[in-house]
């Protein structure tokens, strides 16, 4: 299945159109392709043309759960996939030529610096686990409630309760607080479905970094619904991926040349060794992943 990639990639290679993107680097893209993996058995898309690192997407999709949206909980575990965005932001307000490496350090021994130049704005775990609502305050004024919505546990709830609804939503695309984050969510609604004891989940991302953002995101989502499927005992059915701006960067050319001309191997096989009392209630040490036998990771820039 790892196919539907490599051909996906080589034909946004070759055919996709051409186009100045937000990043200035330049993309080839292609609109609207659907990919589908099957997860029976515990296998998950997990490339095997380049070596992925899948517990920093792991350790990701728990910071997300966690509702953070602070790079400094993720720079601590040594992920640092979103120190780029929070960096740019602080050399164009301050001109201080800083390197990745002091920037997270800082991040790292400085509270204040951390919770004013970490901090991605109202992302993907703001709107996940605490999407904010507004009440009445009896004066025409609305105040914001203490605890916004937990989309995630009012998930589970549905899942577990009306497993046949067509509503097991969740999205992280709160229209009225794009302009507060640092980027819009690339992978931004996720649906679940129940059939035959097995739950399927799609994930509609509106735009995808195919040379390195799509590794990332399948797993993820194929973990993400490993983990649901645990809590509602349930089997793993199929991970449906779907996207809008399918792209290549154009500085990743020697990334689409070397990882098409290789040989996919057998998806492996995720383990989760332990069933954690809920979903917030996941480590990194409960994730085992068997039979992962990669060609070399292939490096590439990442456009911010
Ligand atoms: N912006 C762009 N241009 N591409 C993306 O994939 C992307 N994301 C997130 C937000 N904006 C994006 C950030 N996620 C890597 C992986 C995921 C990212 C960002 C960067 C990355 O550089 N991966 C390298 C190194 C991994 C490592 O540190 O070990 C890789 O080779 O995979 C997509 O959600």
């Amino acid at each position: 299945e790892e196919r539907l990639y490599l051909d996906l990639l080589t034909r946004v290679w070759e055919a996709g159109d051409e186009r100045r993107d937000r990043t200035g680097v330049g993309t080839r893209s292609l609109f609207g392709p659907t990919l589908r993996f099957d997860l029976s058995g515990g296998r998950v898309p997990l490339l095997t043309t380049k070596r992925v690192a899948w517990k920093t997407a792991a350790r990701e999709m728990l910071w997300f759960l966690s509702g953070d949206t602070n790079i400094r909980g993720l720079v601590r575990q040594k992920v640092h996939i979103w120190t780029d965005w929070p960096l740019a932001a602080y050399v164009r307000a301050t001109g201080e030529a800083i390197d990745r490496d002091t920037f997270e350090a800082r991040i790292l021994a400085d509270d204040a610096f951390a919770a004013r130049w970490g901090e991605l704005g109202p992302v993907y775990g703001k709107q996940w686990v605490d999407w904010p609502v507004y009440e009445p305050a009896g004066d025409g004024l609305y105040r914001r409630r203490a605890k916004g919505i937990d989309q995630i546990a009012a998930l589970l709830e549905s899942l577990r309760t009306n497993p046949m609804s067509r509503r097991h939503i969740f999205t992280g695309w709160n229209v009225a607080e794009l302009d507060g984050m640092a980027l819009p969510p690339c992978h931004m609604t996720y649906q679940y479905h129940v059939a035959r004891g097995k739950l399927s989940g799609m994930l509609w991302q509106r735009s995808c970094d195919l040379g390195l953002g799509f590794a990332f995101n399948a797993f993820s989502a194929a973990l993400l619904i490993r983990m649901l499927a645990q809590q509602c005992d349930l089997e793993p059915g199929e991970l449906v991926w779907s996207c809008g701006d399918a792209h290549v960067y154009l500085n990743h050319e020697h990334l689409v040349a070397e990882q098409t001309a290789r040989e996919p191997r057998a998806f492996p096989t995720l383990c989760i060794t332990r069933r954690p009392a809920t979903i917030f209630d996941y480590a990194i040490e409960d994730f085992v992943v068997e039979g992962y036998d990669p060609h070399p990771h292939i490096a590439a820039p990442v456009a911010v």
